[in-house]
């Protein structure tokens, strides 16, 4: 492999650190809704002043209030912020409950997250995220309890291109209870996944390590290396699809 641009990476990164620092960020924008009622796409009807009906939504620091029926709580972020309060619909077909298109690197594992608690007893929020169309399967199924609190759920995905279209949608369709909150929507970008050494480089060492696990192929293989830390692209095998995007990371050198 050619290591010319390696030295001047390292050379830069000398001079001025100019070669970043590793740091999960979330792609998302207002995923917290501490931003208010902005940054994403809903078919869901916006509906401030009270709920009158299924299918309608609000941006508030506490569900009940808004609908006599709906417990009280505070936020997941912070306890004392905003979050979406949602009266799920009955139509027959799931709509857009919230959509994004945000940035990010073709390639490169993401993990998808957020934050869901029912707040009228009951069978409530089947959540389903969709990014480019692909399902990132199995929906979550919400508690039916109130006094479960918060819970959050994550899938894996990596990116097909530069651009994630991300559609969350209620699989519920049921008229009632189907009443929840969610909050902390998140898609955050692996940090360094090709640094099988954990030495904030990818190097001919993560090299050595990712050869023996590509030659041993399947991650149930009892010879795997534990997690199977190689599988960049997790499909459970590491092979040639891996092996592109190791040496797109190792060209980098270092990590983000
Ligand atoms: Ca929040
Ligand atoms: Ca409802
Ligand atoms: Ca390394
Ligand atoms: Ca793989």
């Amino acid at each position: 492999m050619n290591h010319h641009t390696h030295s001047a990476c390292l050379v830069l990164a000398a001079l001025a650190a100019a070669c970043g620092t590793a740091h999960a960020q979330n792609v998302v924008i207002n995923g917290d809704f501490e931003a208010g009622n902005t940054g994403f796409t809903t078919a869901y009807s916006f509906a401030p002043g009270g709920n009158s009906t299924e299918g309608q939504y609000t941006i508030r620091s506490n569900p009940a209030g808004w609908n006599g029926s709906f417990r009280s709580t505070g936020d997941h972020t912070s306890g004392n912020g905003l979050m979406m309060v949602v009266n799920g619909q009955d139509l027959a077909t799931p709509i857009l409950m919230w959509g994004q298109s945000v940035n990010v690197v073709p390639g490169k594992r993401y993990t998808f997250s957020m934050w869901v608690r029912t707040v009228v007893d009951g069978p409530s929020a089947i959540l389903l995220a969709t990014i480019n169309g692909t399902d990132l399967t199995p929906g979550y199924v919400a508690p039916q309890q109130f006094s479960a609190g918060w819970t959050s759920f994550s899938r894996d995905w990596v990116a097909d291109a530069a651009t994630a279209t991300i559609a969350i949608k209620n699989l519920n369709i049921a008229t009632f209870p189907n009443d929840f909150v969610i909050d902390d929507i998140a898609l955050i970008g692996a940090s360094c996944p090709a640094d099988l050494n954990a030495d904030q480089q990818v190097d001919d060492a993560d090299f050595q390590i990712f050869v023996v696990a590509y030659d041993i192929l399947d991650c149930a293989d009892a010879s795997m290396p534990v997690g199977c830390p190689s599988d960049l692209t997790g499909d459970d095998l590491v092979d040639d699809s891996d092996f592109q995007l190791f040496v797109l990371a190792y060209n980098e050198l270092l990590c983000p």
